[in-house]
Order: C-alpha cells, then sequence, then structure tokens
C-alpha cells in the first residue's frame, strides 16, 4: 500500500487494536481494522457526531459498541436457524486496509476489505468481497459494497448501524420518516404506519421502517444541531434506543448512557434484503453531517 497522507496515522487504540486516525483541518475520526469500525467522528469546532459506550468492548471476536458497526450478512438474530453472532460477524473481523488517500478539498478516503475465508464459510456459505469507503471531511461518507463472488445466487441483509451522539434522546425529534410503515420490534413484533408528526423517543424504541429511502434529520435542540443522515442504496432504516431496562441488560452499554445516543440505521434488511446474482455487486451508502 501506499505512502500514507500525513493527514492519517496508524496506532494501537483501545484495547490495543491496530487503528487509523484521520486528522484534517475539516474534521477528525477514528477507524479500526476490527469489523472496519468507525468510531469517531467529529468535525472540528464541533461535539462528537457518533455516540461510544465508555463501557465498550475492543477486544478480539466481540462487537464494538457505538461508531457505525457493520452487521453482514444477516441483521439481529440469524433467521435460517444456525448458529451465528447477532447482526452476522463482519464486526468481529478484522478487516485489510486496501488505501488511505486525499480525496480532493481536503477530505481523506479510507479503504477496507474483507473477503470470504475458511471461518467464514463454515458459518456462512457465501463467497464474497466487501468492500467499505469512508470518506472523511466536514461530512462523514460510507460506502459498503458488496459482490458475490461465488456461482450461486447471495442472499444479505446488512446495515450501518450507525450510533448518532445527542444531547438528550427525549429532547430530539425526526424527520423523514412520516407515513412509512414499520416493524416495530419491542415486545410482540408488530406493523406499524408512522404519523405526519416528526418522531419523539419516549419508550424503548426498535423499529425498522420498511421501503423508505428518505433522508432522516435529527433535531437536537439541546446541542443546537441537526444532523442528517442521508442515504443510497438502502430501503430500511432502524431507529433504535434501547431506554432503560435494556440498557441495564447490556454489559459493554452504561447504564445511564441511553440518553446520550440514537441509532438511526441505513440498511436493507428483511423482506429489504438483497438478492445477488453470481459476479453481482450492491453499494449502500449514508453521508452523515450537521447543520
Ligand atoms: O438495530 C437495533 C438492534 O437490532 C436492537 O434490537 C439491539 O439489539 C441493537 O440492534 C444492538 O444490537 P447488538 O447486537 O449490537 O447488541
Amino acid at each position: 500500500m501506499q505512502k500514507l497522507p500525513d493527514a492519517v496515522r496508524i496506532d494501537a487504540g483501545r484495547g490495543g487494536l491496530w487503528r487509523v486516525i484521520v486528522e484534517t483541518p475539516q474534521a477528525e475520526a477514528e477507524i479500526y481494522r476490527h469489523g472496519a469500525h468507525v468510531t469517531h467522528f467529529q468535525p472540528r469546532g464541533q461535539k462528537p457526531v457518533l455516540f461510544m459506550s465508555e463501557k465498550s468492548s475492543f477486544e478480539a471476536g466481540k462487537p464494538i459498541r457505538g461508531g457505525v458497526p457493520i452487521c453482514f450478512p444477516w441483521f439481529g438474530a440469524r433467521e435460517d436457524g444456525r448458529p451465528g453472532p447477532p447482526h452476522g460477524f463482519a464486526r468481529l473481523l478484522e478487516w485489510e486496509l486496501t488505501g488511505a488517500e486525499e480525496a480532493g478539498n481536503g477530505d481523506i478516503e479510507i479503504h477496507l476489505r474483507l473477503v470470504s475465508s475458511e471461518a467464514t464459510r463454515k458459518e456462512w456459505a457465501g463467497d464474497f468481497e466487501l468492500n467499505y469507503t469512508v470518506r472523511v471531511g466536514a461530512m462523514l461518507s460510507l460506502k459498503l459494497d458488496v459482490r458475490n463472488t461465488s456461482n450461486q445466487e447471495m442472499r444479505i441483509e446488512e446495515a450501518l448501524h450507525t450510533y448518532l451522539a445527542v444531547s438528550d434522546v427525549k429532547r430530539v425529534s425526526i424527520e423523514g420518516l412520516a407515513g412509512v410503515t414499520y416493524s416495530d420490534r419491542v415486545g410482540t413484533p408488530h406493523t406499524e404506519t408512522e404519523g405526519s408528526a416528526p418522531i419523539r423517543i419516549t419508550a424503548e424504541t426498535d423499529r425498522i421502517y420498511l421501503n423508505t429511502r428518505s433522508t432522516c434529520v435529527v433535531d437536537d435542540p439541546g446541542w443546537g444541531r441537526r444532523v442528517v443522515v442521508e442515504k443510497s442504496g438502502s430501503n430500511t432504516t432502524v431507529v433504535w434506543n434501547p431506554w432503560i431496562a435494556k440498557s441495564k441488560a447490556m454489559p459493554d452499554f452504561g447504564d445511564d448512557e441511553w440518553p446520550g445516543m440514537l441509532c438511526i440505521e441505513t440498511c436493507n434488511v428483511r423482506e429489504f434484503g438483497v438478492t445477488l446474482a453470481p459476479g453481482q455487486s450492491h453499494t449502500m451508502g449514508a453521508v452523515i453531517r450537521t447543520e
């Protein structure tokens, strides 16, 4: 791999894990090889845009709680009856750094790759190549390309499981999902249709919004900002906050951290998973910015 740009350095991050640090005049970011996990993004002069739990694990084989986990090749609990980690294995594996370059107007692009292996085939039969591009500038741009490198049709679920940092989740509102049908996963799963008013979070919230390509905007009056999550190649959006009881049940999440985070997840899940013919690829993207 070519020489790193001056704005990029590699060091040992939390738990001694291999970390890329990007520092430009516009923003700073951190990406771990572990799960190709973006753990930090902060435009200069602003508060961090991504939430990271103080209690997160940073260990091989364990998920990082915060930032942008990559969920692949399934979302949530595996549905084919076979054993496997929640949200798939991509966020638990070491990805390869394949590039780091200046990308114009002071932005930096970091490229990471994950290719199927004996280890992944033991869990899931498909052969694939994932190429992930993280562009750091005034905005954070993420692109996940999934290619079916097998000679069989492949069906996958995928998510950029973005944990946004907010001042107080009880005070924010979410625009962009009015009128959208969603699968409510709290208690007995059931289907609802969102109303016309901006969404408020008043209890544990775990919803898969279906057949939507909309940009979501989180209005955060406490920090006087709006966080915009624009997406491409994605037909579903998950909105999640664990609230009080679920927070207490998560060992890698502080009991009192739930007010400071809100997940707006760019994804293709359930009946909106992606089917790839042999050799076919699909790109899903998210651009996260503040205004
Ligand atoms: O995206 C929402 C969700 O599926 C929730 O149900 C909750 O389980 C969250 O993801 C966290 O999942 P994780 O496997 O990271 O604990």
